[in-house]
């Protein structure tokens, strides 16, 4: 980066301050003290016809400044000083300035006098960008890199500058054509925002020495500032450049800027404002279409200057309060370990949990009691095989045996989940729970759902029969009546299997049935669940999760045995397909 698109201080930049003006001195010397700069910034003054040293204060401490007679001799003695602060009236200014800048010593000038002639200023501003080194000002207070170096009275007393924490750096690169008006700005800025980076007063003559735009793109060049703010004013082209510089996407920082004199228009005739630059000129000049124009070209430019600081403060939220993609609530990976609810995996361990209390941590969000542990650890375990005969299992062979991979024969067995095999729990837990609560009888909610047109989720089975019941809808309520406080969906859903039963031999209660209606007891019972909260489970339907996962266990078994077996492409045969037309 060269200098005049990069940084421009440091805390360790020195500048040489022509014209000895004790004040100002002072001040960027108590600024120092206040951010903990181990060197003064001024390392020498220049106070023509004069030699000799100056006592100024660094802290509580008195230190002599060196004064030189000539800019040349003071680039010499301090090679280092490389930042020229130019305290001369606007006779001497202009040329003062030159000689500076012809240095080679000198990479950034800051002129101070108001009044400087605009041929002179022209020449500066030439000979400056020829040679790459910075010109801030005419008219100028200067400016300042908060926690580094400050221009001279730049953001005034001591006070102010504790106030508007200009001691420490912040991520808010400010420019502004007014140098009044940026000290209202660094309190605005301090406000709302974490603070300044850096600010520059470019000064109000019609041609700065360094524009609006010059310090945006280079605010942009600075990883450290985050955002940019920009304080124009009417009359003169320069927010123009910001403009173009917008819209050729030059800048990728927000920038939220305002131009003010707006109130120019309630004036019947041009008005000069206090900056020899401030007067509107013509319609293109006028701080509405400046403002209009920034506005188009993607800036952030509030409706009034009063409006200035909400902009700011907005947008600054935004870069600090970036709006997140993903919410997560369950786990969290990014301490020492990782936490299930906010278990640390350690206690998992050492309390000897097991695979049902991890179930109850990340899906159900809380410890539940060791008996519904151990009920969802039994549901898993009775679910995590049917045989391979079974949809799911069937569609898992055939896979492994088409040489396809583990997860895709798990998924091709796990796609075959649903409302018929294996995926009926959440509608049976539905249904039973509406019913029950309902207080409908077996057989009004029966004939009701066959009016319906609808299957009885949980009820029926391929080969479940009245005299050769399924054994683990047995095991599952023999649990639960032991160690449930109520099962009084079970039972109910016992009495729409016995209505059922007298209709066909194969209308049995089913495991979906079973593990359907004892979760019901579960969420009911235990006391760990609201009443919304067992409502919301039933309706998102977290019961088919449990077969999902026992059945991916047997799933996974039924792909390694055909491997294992080295079973060929399985084709059906002929004579199991009737063939009609
Ligand atoms: N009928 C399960 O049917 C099956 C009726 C019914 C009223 C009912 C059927 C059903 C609801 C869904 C359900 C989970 C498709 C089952 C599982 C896991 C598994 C699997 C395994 C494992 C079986 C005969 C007559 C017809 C029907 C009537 C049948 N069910 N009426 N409510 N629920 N159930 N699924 O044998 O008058 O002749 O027209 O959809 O709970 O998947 O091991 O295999 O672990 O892997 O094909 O256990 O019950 O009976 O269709 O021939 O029907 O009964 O309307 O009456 P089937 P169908 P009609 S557990």
């Amino acid at each position: 980066t060269t200098m005049a698109t990069g940084q421009l201080f440091s805390p360790t930049t020195q500048a040489l301050f022509y014209n000895y003006k004790q004040l100002p001195i002072q001040r960027m010397l108590d600024f120092d003290f206040l951010c903990g700069r181990e060197t003064p910034s001024v390392a020498g003054i220049i106070n023509p016809g004069a030699e000799g040293f100056q006592k100024l204060f660094f802290g509580q401490e008195e230190i002599a400044i060196p004064v030189h007679s000539t800019i040349e001799a003071a680039c010499a003695a301090h090679p280092t000083a490389d930042v020229f602060i130019n305290f001369a009236s606007y006779r001497s200014a202009a040329a003062s300035s030159l000689t500076a800048l012809k240095q080679h010593t000198i990479r950034v000038i800051a002129i101070i006098a108001e009044g400087v002639p605009e041929a002179d200023t022209k020449q500066l501003i030439a000979y400056a960008r020829a040679n790459n080194k910075v010109v801030i000002g005419p008219a100028t207070v200067g400016g300042i890199q908060a926690g580094a170096f400050k221009i001279g009275d730049t953001a005034g007393t001591i006070d102010n500058i504790i106030h508007c924490k200009l001691y420490r750096p912040g991520s808010v690169g400010f420019v502004s054509k007014s140098g009044g008006m940026s000290n209202e700005l660094y309190n605005t800025i301090a406000r709302v925002t974490d603070g300044i980076y850096e600010g520059i007063a470019i000064g109000g003559d019609v041609f700065p020495g360094s524009t609006l735009s010059d310090h945006v793109l280079r605010f942009n060049n600075i990883p450290q500032v985050k955002m940019m703010v920009v304080l124009g004013e009417l009359g003169g082209r320069d927010e123009y450049s910001l403009v173009e510089a917008l819209k050729q996407g030059k800048i990728n920082k927000p920038v939220v800027a305002w131009v003010s004199g707006t109130c120019a228009r309630l004036f019947k005739s041009e008005v000069q404002f206090g900056h020899a630059g401030a007067k509107s000129g013509g319609e293109m000049e006028s701080a509405q279409a400046k403002n209009q124009a920034l506005r188009d070209a993607g800036a952030v430019v509030p409706t009034s200057y009063e409006a200035f600081e909400t902009a700011i403060k907005e947008t600054f939220e935004k870069l600090v309060r970036a709006p997140t993609h993903i919410i997560s609530t369950i786990s969290d990976d990014r301490g020492e370990e990782p936490c299930y609810a906010g278990v640390p995996m350690s206690s998992i361990v050492e309390r000897g949990y097991g695979v049902g209390d991890v179930i109850s941590l990340l899906w159900f969000k809380r410890s539940l009691p060791r008996y519904c542990t151990q009920f969802i650890e039994i549901c898993i375990m009775l679910c995590a095989d049917h045989g391979p005969c079974v949809s799911g299992a069937h569609n898992t062979i055939v896979t492994a045996r088409a040489g396809k991979d583990l997860v895709s024969s798990l998924v091709s067995g796990l796609l075959t989940i649903g409302p018929r095999f294996g995926g009926a729990i959440d509608d049976a837990a539905r249904y039973f729970k509406d019913a029950y609560d309902r207080g409908l009888s077996p057989y009004e909610f029966v004939e009701g759902m066959k009016k319906k047109g609808i299957r009885v989720p949980g009820i029926g089975h391929r080969i479940k029969r009245r005299d050769n019941r399924d054994k683990r809808v047995e095991l599952l309520q023999q649990f639960a009546r032991t160690h449930f406080p109520s099962v009084k969906y079970m039972e109910y859903a016992v009495e729409v299997e016995t209505f059922t039963l007298s209709k066909a031999n194969n209308l049995v209660l089913n495991v979906d049935g079973a593990i359907g209606s004892l979760f019901l007891d579960l969420l009911a019972g235990s006391g760990m669940f609201t009443k919304p909260e067992i409502d919301e489970i039933v309706e998102i339907g977290y019961l088919n999760g449990l077969f999902v996962l026992a059945r991916a266990i047997g799933l996974i078994g039924h792909t390694f045995d055909q491997k294992r077996l080295k079973q060929p492409l399985y084709r059906h045969p002929w004579e199991d397909v009737l063939y009609t037309k």
